[in-house]
């Protein structure tokens, strides 16, 4: 797995050949379980030796603001899968987005990466091979039927409730099959709890597609069947068709924001959410839906829906061909209203996100003429100035939410608040990826220490 963490881009090269041995080793098995129980014994070992050695060394220092400011800054969570840097961006396994474009198996004909190949990624940390992803691929569409609960429940929803309400409230009752909960309440022993939960997360992966479809299509549309799973299809390909779409350009595109959406590290509200309920060990299934909620919020994933409407707004103000001086004046009046500008900033991120790039050099290759990716464009020349010229943003680049709903709105998916839903259902590829290797290498349950106003200025005061 180390291997992987070359962290230049100039280590491009190096990647692909390191890949390529990397992928002789993994070709044997297509079993991700196999594959995983081979690595983890491995891991638990290189973990506790560091422990033995670095166990009381510290990695940083809290201060005051950090404890008032959200905890930014502090080192206090680990996190496998991926790690993000406030210049270059996300690294998947060492692995940047353009890395894993090249890198990971396609679909036949197709030019952007498949989700299951990055699920495997973040799983052992290896690129894997064409039918190690095909097999994900099977497994997933295997694994997809719901309970008759969870159908009743979701057809039952007053389409007046939020996508994303029903979202988690479809996975929270979906833990009615968690393996794990059955396994914990039968008295497993603790070293097999990783196995159940990969059950759990594999299952939960498989079932998200139908959820979500089921609830665009029951919100928005006459609410009719979602169709059938085909097993020889992709995971984004069939949430694609149970959406009701057909158009190969656009199951590209979901190939794509499937992939980029999956893992942003451990701090992230949706993250830590499920990596904190996770570890009182409620099921996969609780813990994600928690996690869901947290991505409900608008100042996390909920920004892409905020975006469009953003931007709805704007058109209808200012039409398509606004100048610079109207954008200007309509960001100003944005922020004098004491709104943020929604897809700008990042509490990391100081650059760019290459999230944003991707999607953008999509656009610039599928849909360069769309008036709307037009104005999203002028946008990008217009809020950094303005935000830097408020003197408190730390990045006032755009980040992901800034571009993934001019894209869906090109290919017909025009309903804005399905938007995060479809984020969720890419999120759960990086957090229960974590959350195999959160109870492989045993983590406990996570409490802080939180003090008090007046504990605090006694403490220091003492000191
Ligand atoms: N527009 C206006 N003001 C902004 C801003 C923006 N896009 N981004 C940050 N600021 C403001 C903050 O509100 C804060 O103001 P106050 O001191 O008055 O409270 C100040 O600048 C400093 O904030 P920061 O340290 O730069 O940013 P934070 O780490 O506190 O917050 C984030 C990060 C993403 C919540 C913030 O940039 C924001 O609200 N952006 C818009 C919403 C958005 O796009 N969220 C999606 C993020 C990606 C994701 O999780 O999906």
């Amino acid at each position: 797995m180390a291997l992987f963490r070359v962290s230049t881009t100039k280590g491009l090269e190096l990647q692909k050949a390191l890949s390529q041995i990397c992928r002789q080793f993994s070709d044997a098995s297509t079993d991700l379980k196999a594959v995983m129980a081979a690595k983890i014994p491995k891991e638990q070992e290189r973990v506790k030796n560091f422990r033995k050695t670095h166990g009381n060394t510290k990695v940083g220092e809290v201060t005051v603001d950090m404890m008032y400011g959200g905890m930014r800054g502090i080192k206090g969570l680990v996190c496998e899968t991926s790690v993000l840097d406030a210049d270059e961006g996300i690294r998947f396994r060492g692995l940047s987005i353009p890395e894993c474009q090249k890198l990971l198996p396609k679909a036949p004909g197709g030019a952007e990466p498949l989700p299951e190949g990055l699920f495997w990624l973040l799983m052992t940390g290896d690129v894997p091979t064409d039918a190690q992803v095909k097999q994900l691929s099977k497994q997933w569409a295997e694994r997809a039927d719901l309970p008759a609960h969870v159908v009743t429940l979701l057809n039952n929803m007053p389409n007046t409730v939020h996508p994303m309400s029903q979202f988690s409230a479809a996975v929270t009752t979906l833990n009615s099959e968690s393996k794990f909960a059955k396994a914990y309440a039968s008295g497993v022993h603790k070293s097999k709890y990783w196995e159940y939960v990969y059950e759990d997360s594999m299952d939960l992966i498989a079932k998200l597609p139908v959820i979500a479809a089921t609830i665009y299509r029951n919100t928005f549309k006459d609410g009719s069947g979602i169709g059938a799973i085909d097993t020889s299809k992709d995971w984004s390909c069939n949430f694609t068709h149970m959406l009701g779409y057909d158009d190969p350009q656009f199951i590209e595109l979901m190939r794509l924001y499937l992939t980029i959406h999956s893992d942003h590290e451990g701090g992230n509200v949706s993250a830590h959410t499920v990596h904190l309920v996770g570890s009182a060990l409620s099921d996969p299934y609780l813990s994600f839906a928690a996690g869901l909620n947290g991505l409900a919020g608008p100042l996390h994933g909920l920004a892409n829906q905020e975006v469009l409407v953003w931007l709805q707004k704007l058109r209808q103000q200012v039409g398509d061909k606004a100048t610079e001086e109207q954008l200007k004046e309509f960001i100003w009046k944005t922020l004098k209203s004491g709104q943020v500008v929604p897809g700008y900033g990042h509490a990391v991120l100081r650059k760019t996100d290459p999230r944003y790039t991707c999607q953008r050099e999509f656009a610039l290759k599928h849909l360069p003429n769309d008036p709307l990716f037009q104005l999203v464009s002028n946008v990008y020349k217009v809020v950094p100035p303005i935000l830097l010229e408020l003197g408190k943003v730390k990045n006032p680049w755009p980040n992901v939410d800034a571009h993934s709903g001019v894209l869906l709105q090109y290919y017909g998916l025009s309903e804005m608040n399905y938007y995060t839903v479809l984020f969720g259902v890419s999120r759960a590829l990086g957090v229960l990826a974590s959350m195999v290797w959160d109870r492989a290498l045993g983590l406990p349950i996570e409490r802080p220490k939180s003090l008090s106003t007046d504990g605090l200025m006694k403490a220091l005061k003492a000191a």
